[in-house]
């Protein structure tokens, strides 16, 4: 048993030091597709990466299209996150629609997973809910927030 042991232990050093080199290509091959994920307008905060196509449309085509691609709709939950979009609508010069609404209930707004908000950055004044009809949100490029009519057309920032 104690020569079997030995070679045990020996065996078990081998694969910690295989899983040891796998770790290691991961974490460079890793580190590499974040450098992807955020050229040319992308941007990591911490494990979230916000990237547009630049396209533009309603909130419902937007909010397909980052589904589509097994990401979501942009929605920042802290002040760093809201920066990071922030930075995307000045570099393009366009709001975009977050992954927020007050579809279900006016005035409580939550994101498309049904959670109500953690974070918001509304713009004073806002959400006015103008003539009745906006259940959706916009980012302006100095970060605030405004609600907007969903069927208005912005541009699109999805999260992965
Ligand atoms: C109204 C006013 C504006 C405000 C817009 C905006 C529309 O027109 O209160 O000052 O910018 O609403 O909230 O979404
Ligand atoms: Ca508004």
């Amino acid at each position: 048993k104690g020569d079997s042991g030995l070679s045990e232990v020996n065996l078990m050093k081998k694969q910690v030091s295989d899983l040891e080199g796998q770790l290691r290509a991961l974490q460079a091959s890793f580190s590499k597709y974040q450098k992807v994920a955020a050229f040319p307008g992308g941007r990591i905060v911490g494990n979230k990466v916000f990237v547009t196509s630049g396209y533009e449309g309603t909130f419902d085509d937007l909010k397909q299209k980052c589904l589509q691609a097994g990401g979501q709709l942009a929605a920042p939950k802290n002040a760093a996150e809201n920066t990071a979009v922030q930075q995307i609508v000045v570099q393009h010069n366009k709001s975009v629609f977050l992954g927020v609404t007050d579809i279900q209930t006016e005035g409580k707004f939550r994101y498309l997973n049904g959670d109500a908000i953690v974070y918001s950055n509304w713009l004073q004044g806002e959400p006015n809910n103008e003539k009745g009809r906006e259940n959706c949100v916009e980012v302006y490029v100095n970060g605030k927030w405004n609600d907007r009519a969903c069927g208005e057309k912005r541009l699109i920032l999805c999260e992965f």
